[in-house]
């Protein structure tokens, strides 16, 4: 190829981030398969738990309480929240707009104008979901999404014994595990005591590994409870065994995480991604919505990184405030993978903001973004903002290279671009850790 002009790469890497197809690392979309759990459509998207926390903020009496909300059906839940967040006022959070943002690339841009919810549903209700979800991936650009498949939920495990039917290969699974990280023994022992297995950690094991099979993950995941420590004191202390539930002394929680969880991704080959700083039901009333955010997880991960260097981590962090010590330990550590701007950190400015300093401090070491969509349609405003702000942050920082000397084409920056959103993380996936 040739040298673009300083004049031209900006453009170029705009356009080049426009045209991505991304993978999508990390949300909680299901195949049409899995119907009634996948989640699509005008009252999905109203409902989705970002805007119910924020209509609870800001509706007036006689606005129904939580709990009475939540009681009603999706239908009129939709009704409420469009009538508060749309009608009464306007739009403007980012959550809002991407109800704007996905109704305009759907071309119900004047539907929306006119306040019109029923022609909107009208839409919907005509579309067939096979159809209508492979027209969402290729207008969002994305080439696949990975899952979040929650073995102890019983709503999904119906779904996949027996499967109804293969699903498509835009979805692929990451098997979700995070009763291990809270430490729930309890819990665990009793899931995997009802699905046949033995209440010990072996048990804990053979269940997983039955999961892993069926599910063919990508990755082992887990959000971390907002009190997560990890001190050396137990890991060695899982190091020289002790009660494995056969009687020999009672299983402690952290042995889930230390006796189990890693070693089982060592010996799986599967990396463990981990979601770090959300802290579960601040306001348990809002449910889906009532989570908030805590810091100072950072050293937790390094311990991890540390002591299990044949294990590869995926991570992200919720926390505005821990994104610079996020970088730093994946600067550091080859079994760390920096991934996404997550949930209360998916807004336009924190993903510049976090970008440039992942740019500016490890080139294309990371994956830029992941979705979090909950509802199938939210990957195309998710992936539309996201390219737009990535894209303005990776020309700014293409000119500043060129202000250096330097020149490249356009297949060289759509490389970079490539490893900006899905290629790092495969590269990642497939590389041999040097231990
Ligand atoms: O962003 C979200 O939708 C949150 O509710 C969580 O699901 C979070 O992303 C998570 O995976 O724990
Ligand atoms: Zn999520």
């Amino acid at each position: 190829g040739v040298y673009l002009g300083a004049g031209e790469v900006g453009e170029v890497a705009r356009a080049e981030v426009e045209r991505v197809e991304v993978i999508d690392l990390h949300t909680h979309l299901l195949p049409p398969s899995h119907a009634p759990l996948m989640l699509w459509g005008i009252d999905d998207m109203l409902t989705y738990h970002y805007l119910v926390a924020e209509y609870f903020m800001t509706a007036a009496p006689p606005a129904p309480d939580p709990d009475a909300f939540h009681a009603l059906p999706k239908r009129q839940q939709a009704e409420l929240v469009w009538k508060g967040l749309f009608l009464d006022r306007s739009p403007l959070s980012e959550a809002a707009r991407g109800v704007l943002t996905t109704l305009q690339l759907l071309g119900l841009e004047a539907e929306a104008r006119a306040r019109d919810l029923e022609a909107i549903r009208a839409f919907f209700a005509a579309a067939d979901p096979d159809d209508y979800t492979e027209r969402v991936f290729h207008q969002a650009g994305v080439r696949y999404c990975v899952m979040t498949n929650v073995p102890f939920d019983a709503a999904e495990v119906e779904h996949w014994r027996p499967l109804a039917r293969p699903y498509s290969g835009r979805f692929r699974s990451a098997l979700r595990v995070d009763p291990l990280l809270k430490g729930d023994v309890a819990g665990v022992l009793a899931a995997v005591r009802g699905e046949g297995f033995e209440g010990t950690l072996e048990g804990v094991r053979e269940c997983l590994r039955g999961w892993a099979k069926t599910m063919q993950p990508e990755y082992l995941m887990a959000s971390t409870p907002h009190d997560f420590r990890v001190r050396e004191e137990d890991i060695a202390a899982a190091n020289t065994g002790g009660g494995d539930g056969s009687g020999k002394g009672a299983i402690k929680g952290t042995d889930l995480l230390f006796r189990v969880l890693l070693p089982l991704a060592e010996e799986l080959n599967l990396p463990l991604a981990l979601k770090l700083g959300a802290h579960r039901g601040v306001n348990p009333k809002l449910r889906g919505g009532g989570d908030g955010v805590v810091t100072g997880q950072s050293q937790a991960l390094r311990l991890l990184l540390t002591h299990f260097p044949r294990v590869k981590f995926l991570g992200t962090f919720l926390a505005r405030s821990e994104q610079h010590e996020a970088v730093v330990l994946a600067n550091k550590f080859g079994n760390f993978h920096l991934y996404g701007c997550w949930w209360y950190c998916n807004n336009p400015s924190m993903i510049a903001e976090i970008t440039t300093m992942r740019l500016e401090m490890l080139g294309t070491a990371f994956t830029a973004q992941h979705s979090d969509a909950r509802v199938l349609d939210q990957l195309l405003y998710k992936w539309t903002h996201s390219r737009a702000v990535i894209g303005d942050v990776l020309a700014a920082q293409y000119e500043k290279m060129i202000a250096a000397g330097w020149r490249v084409t356009r297949e060289e920056v759509r490389r970079d671009v490539w490893r900006l959103f899905g290629g790092a993380y495969e590269e990642f996936i497939a590389k041999d850790l040097l231990v």
